[in-house]
């Protein structure tokens, strides 16, 4: 099993806690984000998508962090990490297609770090030129804003206030041990990477005990787990 992935990269990061929740050994290999390396031709032919992370199981590749947890609890079923309920599944799903869909808002705050920086110092032309290997139309445009015109308070606050939304709908869902059906597992394990920023640097006071309870108790239980440390969230700034 080899991971491609970068250490801060919160789809990574819900590769790793769920590598690590399950005990499986794997060969871990960063590809440098600052550096554009997710858009070198090699990476590009594991991963068309030019993002981080993929993993090669069995010689195969394999992109999108959702669709790898799933796919590592279907080939390694234990410990169980999907509901069996038809119904709770098909839940997992759409929460984690939403999660996936709030990553523009987590870029926001996240891209001002580093890659920013250093993309910002690029000439025109050399800004041209890595633009042009990035896959899609959004990244492009991401890295853009990045570079050339950093995202405004207004902005920021928009991007918030929409992962605010999120720990709202999740005050409402927590059961038990998790999001969905009362039990921890890939629905929490794909929420972790970003609530981990929220908690850090975007809103912290959100996820205290008098504004979110539910959330707040999930939260402790979640970190407190022997996986979430090895998985290495490690601070972002
Ligand atoms: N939906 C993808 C998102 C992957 C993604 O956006 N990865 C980011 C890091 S979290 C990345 O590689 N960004 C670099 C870039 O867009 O150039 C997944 O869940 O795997």
């Amino acid at each position: 099993m080899v991971l491609y992935h970068s250490p801060k990269s919160s789809a990574s990061r819900r590769v790793r806690l769920c590598l690590e929740e399950k005990g499986l050994a794997y060969d871990a290999r960063v590809i440098d984000l600052s550096r554009q390396e997710q858009h070198s031709e090699a990476y590009l032919k594991i991963n068309p998508m030019g993002v981080v992370p993929c993993m090669i199981h069995d010689g195969r590749p394999l992109h999108e962090s959702g669709t790898m947890c799933e796919y590592l609890d279907a080939v390694f079923p234990d410990p169980p990490l999907r509901p069996r309920d038809a119904y709770d599944l098909a839940l997992m799903r759409n929460w984690i297609r939403y999660v996936d869909g709030l990553i523009g808002n987590l870029i926001k705050f996240n891209w001002r770090h580093g890659l920013a920086q250093r993309a910002a110092q690029m000439t025109e032309a050399e800004f041209q030129a890595m633009i042009a290997k990035v896959p899609s139309a959004e990244r492009k445009e991401a890295w853009r804003r990045a570079a050339r015109e950093p995202y405004t308070e207004a902005e920021l606050d928009e991007a918030r206030a929409n992962l605010l939304v999120m720990l709202d709908r999740m005050e409402g869902m927590i059961r038990g041990d998790g999001l969905i059906g009362g039990r921890y597992g890939l629905a929490d394990i794909a929420t972790a990477p970003f609530v981990r920023r929220i908690d850090e640097e975007i809103a912290p006071e959100a996820l205290s005990p008098s504004a979110r309870p539910k959330v707040a108790a999930w939260w402790q239980a979640l970190t407190a787990r022997p996986a979430f440390a090895r998985a290495d969230f490690a601070p972002f700034v």
